[in-house]
């Protein structure tokens, strides 16, 4: 009997907060460390191990030590692109660590007979043919799956696992049934198990387990966390197979307790939301805890920003919560009014809807004010509109800034 481990999303390195980013980290060391301790033959990550294509290298620096000490444990480590780690130019530290030979990017597009289709990577120990297909952005994947030819995939004998980081329409949990996906019918048959990645709302086990999504080891953003308070389970599977697979379970990652305070403000003054708000944040034992705080509703008078969510933060903080990350995108008011404009090109839209709203506040600098003002802020506009390629995300922080004091003439 053979066992490997199957893990998908990891995204090292998301979240500002160093709290949470260490905290994610600590949920890959811990999985790593579960690997060595179950003594699986291989693992498998399906996408996503991290949050983008060159990470930040004190995580970086943690995350290869670790899968070091797997290898040095003899367990070899099979890797495909996610959407957030993919390189359009095959320049992603998936690719530098596949090079350096710390695990093995699988998945190659090869010709054969003509044919494009993708190759097999045989596992020594245990002699399971590892096949699979990187993710790209926004699911363009999609094109590769139709142009593939799989029926060498499909004619090839032995224990079969192919990795993927799509979402599959038959597989999608029902609240993401507004997600673009593709059919299961895409994916090659005859293979035993099917290694998912991408889905992140909840893990998905189908077929007696040999289709599924662990889900993500941690989470990468609020809603991720969100969800884990609600009850939602993270971690990995381990695998047993010989022939096919004999058995399957989730092993879930232990980390610090995660608990959602929600408050809704709705039909409240500002200064009655700020006052409910402390009485409620006084009454939690914060202690040891990840504390997600969500703010939702319409106040009846008053702004958001009339509410000091900083010092909120700070009270939480002091009772002693690991840390604190804050949702109030759904927090609106009654004296907020909707603008509304109409125009024939996205380039007039914007221009009115700046128009529009330099109209409803008050500016002493000239330069701001009326045309200046909307012109500024159109420049402002395009200088932010260059897209990420592939770069690192602290260059393209830095030329974006660079950019915008240009523009405001800094
Ligand atoms: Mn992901």
């Amino acid at each position: 009997m053979y066992k490997f481990a199957h893990l998908a999303d990891c995204h090292l390195g998301a979240f500002r907060d160093s709290v949470l980013r260490n905290l994610n980290l600590d949920a890959f060391n811990w999985a790593m460390d579960k690997c060595i301790e179950e003594r699986v033959d291989f693992i498998v990550i399906s996408g996503d191990l991290f949050d983008n294509n060159l990470p930040d290298t004190a995580v970086l620096n943690s995350a290869v030590r670790k899968m070091k000490q797997v290898r040095d444990n003899g367990i070899e480590i099979y890797a495909i692109y996610g959407s957030h780690d993919y390189s359009i130019s095959k320049t992603s530290m998936i690719d530098v660590l596949n090079s350096a030979g710390l695990f093995t990017k699988v998945g190659n597009v090869r010709e054969i007979d003509n044919k494009r289709t993708l190759e097999f990577v045989v596992d020594k120990k245990t002699g399971a043919k590892i096949s699979g297909l990187s993710a790209q952005k926004k699911g363009m994947e999609k094109n590769l799956y139709e142009s593939l030819d799989m029926s060498n995939l499909e004619n090839e004998d032995g224990f079969k696992i192919f990795m993927f980081h799509s979402t599959i329409e038959e597989l999608k949990p029902n609240s993401l049934s507004f997600l673009e996906a593709i059919p299961l019918s895409y994916l090659p048959k005859n293979f035993a198990y099917y290694a998912g990645g991408h889905v992140h709302l909840k893990r998905v086990e189908k077929r007696n387990g040999t289709i599924a999504y662990p889900g993500p080891l941690f989470g990468y953003d609020y809603r991720d966390l969100e969800n884990s308070a609600r009850g939602e389970k993270r971690g990995f599977f381990i695998v047993e197979f010989n022939r096919s697979v004999s058995s399957h379970r989730f092993v879930e990652i232990e980390h610090p307790e995660i608990i959602l305070l929600e408050y809704d403000a709705n039909d409240k003054p500002a200064s009655k939301a700020s006052e409910e708000m402390e009485d409620m944040i006084k009454k939690v034992d914060f202690q040891n805890k990840i504390v997600l705080f969500k703010v939702e509703g319409e106040l009846s008078s008053g702004k958001p920003s009339d509410i000091d969510f900083s010092r909120l933060k700070n009270c939480i903080l002091e009772n002693n919560a690991l840390t604190v990350y804050m949702s109030r995108n759904n927090l609106t008011a009654k004296d907020l009014e909707e603008i509304k404009v109409v125009g024939e090109t996205k380039e007039e839209i914007e221009s009115r809807i700046f128009e529009e709203s330099i109209k409803k506040i008050k500016i002493e600098n000239e330069k701001l004010r009326g045309e200046n003002g909307v012109n500024l802020s159109l420049n402002l506009l395009s200088a932010m509109k260059e897209e990420n390629l592939g770069g690192k995300k602290t260059d393209y922080d830095k030329k974006m800034v660079e950019k915008g004091m240009k523009v405001l003439d800094l």
